[in-house]
């Protein structure tokens, strides 16, 4: 009966200490961080953040990793001269220090790449952001409602029966 206890100590601490969706590391305030829910068919998913660096210093953005892609590269949106959007692979995002960065639809992402499963709203994934300065930060995407037209869905009534 003894060994009971230590050993439900160490189950709280481990979910406690478990994956944040969210997450602060020294300066980087990491908001939100989540995926629309893709089609079932999808073999590709956007992911999206805010981050706020409210230190002194700029750091950057330089990679994320997931088990739920085979590649996750950072991607910017940009719409052409003739009106057609195409996305550019960015090398990193800046955090200038005092500024929130916001990835978002239409803009920069996260682009997965060969989704390794299906991603439904609610499911949390988790992913490694790897930052210049701060390192390797784990956090927790969560799968949001479907997006419609580059637009996050307003609320659960816009969906369709799936
Ligand atoms: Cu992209």
């Amino acid at each position: 009966m003894k060994f009971l206890i230590p050993l439900l100590g160490a189950l709280l601490i481990s979910a406690t200490g478990a994956l944040a969706h969210g997450a602060r590391v020294g300066t980087l305030e990491i908001i939100h961080p989540a995926i629309p829910q893709p089609a079932a068919t999808a073999k590709t998913a956007a992911g999206y953040v805010a981050i706020t660096n409210d230190g002194p210093q700029a750091d950057r953005l330089i990679g994320v990793e997931t088990a739920a892609a085979q590649m996750a590269m950072l991607h910017v949106t940009q719409a052409g001269a003739d009106g057609v959007a195409t996305m550019t692979h960015l090398e990193g995002i800046e955090l200038p220090p005092g500024e929130t960065v916001v990835l978002e639809p239409g803009g920069m992402h996260v682009m997965l790449m060969g989704l390794t499963g299906s991603l439904t709203e609610g499911q949390m994934v988790p992913a490694t952001l790897i930052f210049e300065q701060a390192g390797r930060v784990e956090v927790e995407f969560m799968v949001d409602p479907p997006a419609s037209a580059g637009k996050p869905a307003p609320d659960h009534s816009a969906h369709g029966g799936n």
